[in-house]
């Protein structure tokens, strides 16, 4: 079993890749994205306040998605392998994440990224948007402040988990088949 992290942009497939991995590898899916809209959904205090930020392309609040992942973990105390999806998002939620895992005895395998255009993530997230109910995704000007925002405070955590040797890079555009099989074998090759 392993701990991965699934990296990259608003609509790089993070999501989409995650139900095949877990499928394949029984590995615990945590995506923070989800468990927020949960929350929405129920109209908690904290999916209120979520919802904001949400809306307007930006990342919830660093304590409230901490806060969320730490009781998430409490709740399946006895997981024996997590696949992060759209977390961490911040250098405080990586470094976070590490004290989370150190308290399980566990550590973090591999953070694999997966890369696509701007172009083509804009295309994906408007489509997406056309449907998914989302909010986040129906409105150009919000998906390239959420780019804004990766860029400004998503990407150093690439840079974090470069220095710890955790870092690959897989390319996110093809089918959703042939990105699988790219993230398999990288699977394979690093870690299993
Ligand atoms: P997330 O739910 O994490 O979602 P996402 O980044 O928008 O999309 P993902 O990469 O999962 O794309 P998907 O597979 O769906 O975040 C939403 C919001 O929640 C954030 O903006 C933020 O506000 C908040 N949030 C979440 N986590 C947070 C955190 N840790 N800290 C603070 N705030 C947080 O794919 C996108 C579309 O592309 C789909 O329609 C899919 O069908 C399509 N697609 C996928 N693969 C494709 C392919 N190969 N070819 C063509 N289309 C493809």
């Amino acid at each position: 079993m392993f701990n991965l992290v699934l990296f990259g942009p608003p609509g790089s497939g993070k999501g989409t890749q995650s139900d095949k991995l877990v499928a394949k590898y029984g590995v615990f899916h945590i995506s923070t994205g989800e468990l927020l809209r949960e929350e929405i959904a129920q109209k908690t205090p904290l999916g209120i306040e979520a919802k904001k930020f949400m809306d307007r392309g930006k990342l919830v609040p660093d304590e409230v998605v901490i806060g969320m992942v730490d009781s998430f973990f409490e709740k399946h105390k006895d997981a024996k392998g997590f696949l992060f999806d759209g977390f961490p998002r911040t250098v405080a939620q990586a470094e976070a994440l590490d004290k989370l895992l150190d308290l399980k005895e566990m550590q973090l395998d591999a953070v694999l990224a997966l890369q696509v255009s701007e172009e083509e993530l804009i295309k994906r997230l408007l489509e997406r948007g056309k449907t998914s109910g989302r909010s986040d995704d129906t409105n150009e000007e919000v998906i390239r402040k959420r780019f804004a925002v990766y860029n400004n405070e998503t990407q150093p955590v690439a840079d974090y988990y470069k220095k710890e040797e955790k870092f690959y890079a897989i390319k996110g555009e093809g089918s959703v088949a042939e990105i699988f099989a790219a993230l398999c074998s990288e699977i394979d090759k690093r870690i299993m």
